[in-house]
Order: structure tokens, then C-alpha cells, then sequence
């Protein structure tokens, strides 16, 4: 065994989140959410939609989400798998429609509460530590309908109220906490990022701007509560990450990236130094966005910064004045120029480990607080080979460079809390709603039309995994 690179009780694990793996959408009292909208197929991205079919599900169409891969009935076969390879923390989120069937009632759901704290407690037993977030990507139906969702104040008062009942009802069971995922996602998917639909003649822009704010606000209203309930508790914020690079040296490609990198960092700006940047003036002018906020906000967002910050690397990005549209691809749901200097995923996600130390790099710079990388990985179709077993190398290279690249950045000097890689259980893709897409060290036996046994299988990355984990990263 090598020399390990990394700190000592450096959390080693692997993420799933509610909506993409529990199925069992209308069990146990839950409420439908955005998620539960999106068809699979051309139909996923509901802006195509028209206003009919908006909020209504098809009986044609089919909805990966509402099944996923049953991990609601079948989490304690597959926490016994991550504890297996040594997992010391396990990433995931509460479906808020569970806790909050319709998202607006003042007493919670008691069948969810209990979901959950079976869940957790499911996890210590193997002394894994859970890492909770409240919100990723399923905001209740009900809030859509009745609110326009976060374009609502209102929306402050209920996300409080379901962050407050979660930091009571798993006190103790739960230290670490996540409020948005990929908070940024509200820009470029406003709809699966924060059920945002926009109406004839509005400025998409103001809507997205206003509601990021509500977002912001309880964002830190939640982190101050979770202190409250427990001086113990840590809140991160969490952006999909990636830095954007200058297609060219030209002064004004170099620009573009700048603005491009801004307009993600702008959310973690405001949650990790406690204010609006000082860019944000003139940008919302440029885009004709005039927030309303209330009195008291500046101080709320000032007071209730977070404890550290959460990201997902995926693949750096490039932007440039002119993106030639015949150029671009979306890695993450964030548009990027493709770079030529680097490979890519079946799904043109650019490969890059080296930019997960520069983003790194740049994002301690940037905020002086611990960083957390709670989402990476290789998005992959995975074949049985005639003895039965998935040969997955291309996923354990790409894990491989960049857990190489993340102990760089430690030494670097930047303090890292963790490494957590995305979907460990093999789970629907956000983006596609496919199976086919898939992420797991351990495969799930089920296809694009949710078809398939669901039986779990190790794939031979589970193997690899668990080495680097005992090892505590010394042998890659
Ligand atoms: C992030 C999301 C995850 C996950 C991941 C991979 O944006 O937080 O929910 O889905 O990306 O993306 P995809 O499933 O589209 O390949």
C-alpha cells in the first residue's frame, strides 16, 4: 500500500438523491413533486410543454421517477453494500413532499419523518454518516400550482418550516446538511431547479433573479435554525461546479469566462461571505432584474453564512464572446464551448481532473471555508460480460485522476472535508431520465422503460473502491 495523500477521518463515500433512486412516489403519504412530472423521452424538459399537459400526468408517457430503483423499500440491502466498501458517509436527500405532502401545511407527515429516521439510523449502524439535503431538484406540485413556487416570498416560510422539522425530527442522527443542490441549476433549468415556470411577456430573468433570492434567504434562515436545534449541526451550500475557461487568450474571451464563472458563483458569493457581490448591481441593470427584498434580509444573509462549501465536478467548461452554437454541449445543464484539448463523455461532458484542482484552487481562494466534493463521476453504459460481471476500467480511471487531482488541491492547501462520487447504486440520470446513463459501482438491473429485476450486482469499480477506502486513498 502507498502512502496516503490524505488527512486522517477524511469522509469517503457515494450520493444518491431521493427523487433519482426511492420510487414509491405515492407511497407513504407523499405528495407528487416537479420530478414526478417529467416524462422520459423528448417530452423530459417541460418547457416544451404546452400549458396543458404542464401539471398533468399522462397516462402515455412514461415517468422514471415514480419507480427509480425502489430504493424506498430496498435501502437496507443497499446501505449494506456502501458499508461493505467502507463508506464513512453517504450523501442523499428527503423528498420534501414526503415530510410536506403539499408543501404548505403546518403539521408534517409522519410516515415520511419515520422513512427517514429508519434510513439514518440504518446508516450508523455501520457508522456511516449521513449528509442530508433538504431540497435537490423536487419541489412539491402543490407549491407550483398555488405559488409559482420560489417567484413566491411565501416560499421562505415553508422551506423554514420543513428544514426546522427535519433538524428536530433527526437531531443526532444527522450532522451534516446541504439546503439546495446545485443552487446555480436555477439559471439554466428553472424548472427541475426550482419548479419555475414563466408566463407570456414576463422576463424570465427578473423571475429567476427574484426567486434565487428567496432561495438565499432561506437558505440562511435554515443554516440559523440548524444551529439552533443543534450548535453541532454544519450547513453547507452546494453549487454544480466547474470552472469556466477562456476559449482564447483574446482579452475578451477571457471576459466571457469571468462573467460566465460569475454567474454560477454569484449563489455561493452571497451564502459563503453573507452579502450580494459587488457585480451584482451591475448585472441585474443589464438584465433589466429589480429584486424586492425586505427589510432585514441583508443582515439575515450577513449573520447566516454557511459552515463550508459543496460542490459537484463533473467537467470544467469554456466560454468565449462569440459561442458558436454548432460548438457548444452541456455538461451538467450548463452550456460550454467544447475544448478540443480534452476528451469527452458518450454525452460530451469534457474529462478534465486537472480542472477539479484549478476549481478548487479558485474556490478557496474565493471563499477561505472547507471545501466539500459531494458529487463526481463518469456517466457510462455499462455491459455483462459472458461471466456475468460489468469490467467498468473507463469508471475507474476517470474516479481514479480525479481523487489524483483532489489530493493535488489538499496539498495545495486547500482543507477538504470529504470525497463523495455520484449515484453509488446504479440510479435515474436528472438530465435524460434514463437507467442507460449510469453511474454505480454496484449495477441495478433495470432499462430506460423500467423494465429489468432490480436485483443489485458489484460492478468491478465496487472492488476498487473499496480498496482506495481502506487504504484512506493511498492506493488508487
Ligand atoms: C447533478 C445532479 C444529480 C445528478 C448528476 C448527474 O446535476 O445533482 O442529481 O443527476 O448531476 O447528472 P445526470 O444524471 O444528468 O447525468
Amino acid at each position: 500500500m502507498s502512502d496516503s495523500r490524505f488527512p486522517a477521518g477524511f469522509l469517503w463515500g457515494g450520493a444518491l438523491a431521493a427523487n433519482q433512486c426511492e420510487g414509491a412516489y405515492r407511497e407513504g403519504g407523499k405528495g407528487l413533486a416537479t420530478v414526478d412530472m417529467l416524462p422520459h423521452g423528448p417530452h423530459r424538459m417541460p418547457v416544451k410543454l404546452g400549458l396543458e399537459k404542464r401539471y398533468t400526468l399522462r397516462g402515455d408517457e412514461f415517468y422514471p421517477s415514480h419507480d427509480a430503483i425502489d430504493f424506498y423499500h430496498r435501502y437496507r440491502e443497499d446501505i449494506a453494500l456502501m458499508a461493505e466498501m467502507g463508506f464513512t458517509v453517504f450523501r442523499t436527500s428527503i423528498a420534501w413532499s414526503r415530510i410536506y405532502p403539499k408543501g404548505d401545511e403546518t403539521a408534517p407527515n409522519q410516515a415520511g419523518i419515520d422513512f427517514y429516521r429508519d434510513l439514518f439510523l440504518e446508516c450508523r449502524k455501520y457508522g456511516i454518516e449521513p449528509l442530508v439535503t433538504l431540497s435537490h431538484f423536487d419541489v412539491p406540485m402543490h407549491l407550483v400550482i398555488e405559488y409559482g413556487s420560489w417567484r413566491d416570498r411565501r416560499m421562505v416560510t415553508f422551506f423554514t418550516r420543513y428544514a426546522r422539522t427535519c433538524f428536530e425530527a433527526f437531531n443526532g442522527l444527522v450532522k451534516y446538511w446541504l439546503t439546495f443542490n446545485e443552487i446555480n441549476i436555477l439559471l439554466h433549468s428553472p424548472f427541475s431547479g426550482a419548479g419555475l415556470v414563466f408566463e407570456a411577456g414576463e422576463n424570465p430573468e427578473q423571475i429567476k433573479y427574484q426567486a434565487a433570492h428567496h432561495e438565499l434567504v432561506a437558505s440562511a434562515l435554515a443554516t440559523k435554525i440548524a444551529h439552533e436545534v443543534n450548535p453541532g449541526n454544519q450547513v453547507g451550500c452546494m453549487l454544480a461546479g466547474g470552472n469556466f475557461y477562456p476559449y482564447t487568450c483574446k482579452p475578451e474571451d477571457v471576459w466571457a469566462a469571468l462573467e460566465k464563472d460569475r454567474e454560477n458563483l454569484f449563489f455561493i458569493d452571497v451564502q459563503a461571505r453573507g452579502a450580494y457581490p459587488a457585480y451584482a448591481a451591475r448585472v441585474f441593470r443589464e438584465k433589466g432584474v429589480s429584486i424586492v427584498m425586505e427589510e432585514g434580509d441583508a443582515a439575515i444573509l450577513r449573520r447566516h453564512s454557511v459552515d463550508f462549501v459543496s460542490f459537484s465536478y463533473y467537467a470544467s467548461r469554456c466560454a468565449a464572446a462569440d459561442m458558436d452554437e454548432h460548438n457548444t454541449s452541456a455538461a451538467n445543464v450548463v452550456k460550454s464551448l467544447k475544448n478540443p484539448h480534452i476528451a469527452a463523455s458518450e454525452w460530451g461532458w469534457g474529462i478534465d481532473p486537472l480542472g477539479l484542482r484549478i476549481t478548487m484552487n479558485m474556490m478557496y481562494d474565493r471563499y477561505q471555508k472547507p471545501l466539500f466534493l459531494v458529487e463526481n463521476g463518469l456517466g457510462a453504459r455499462d455491459e455483462i460480460n459472458e461471466n456475468g460481471e460489468i469490467i467498468d476500467d473507463y469508471r475507474i480511471g476517470y474516479l481514479r485522476e480525479h481523487i489524483s487531482a483532489l489530493a493535488d488541491a489538499i496539498e495545495d492547501g486547500v482543507p477538504v472535508m470529504g470525497y463523495i462520487m455520484w449515484g453509488c447504486i446504479d440510479l435515474v440520470s436528472a438530465s435524460t431520465g434514463e437507467m442507460s446513463k449510469r453511474y454505480g459501482l454496484v449495477y441495478v438491473d433495470r432499462d430506460d422503460n423500467g423494465k429489468g429485476t432490480l436485483a443489485r450486482s458489484r460492478k468491478k469499480s465496487f472492488y476498487w473502491y473499496k480498496k482506495v477506502i481502506v487504504s484512506n486513498g493511498g492506493d488508487l
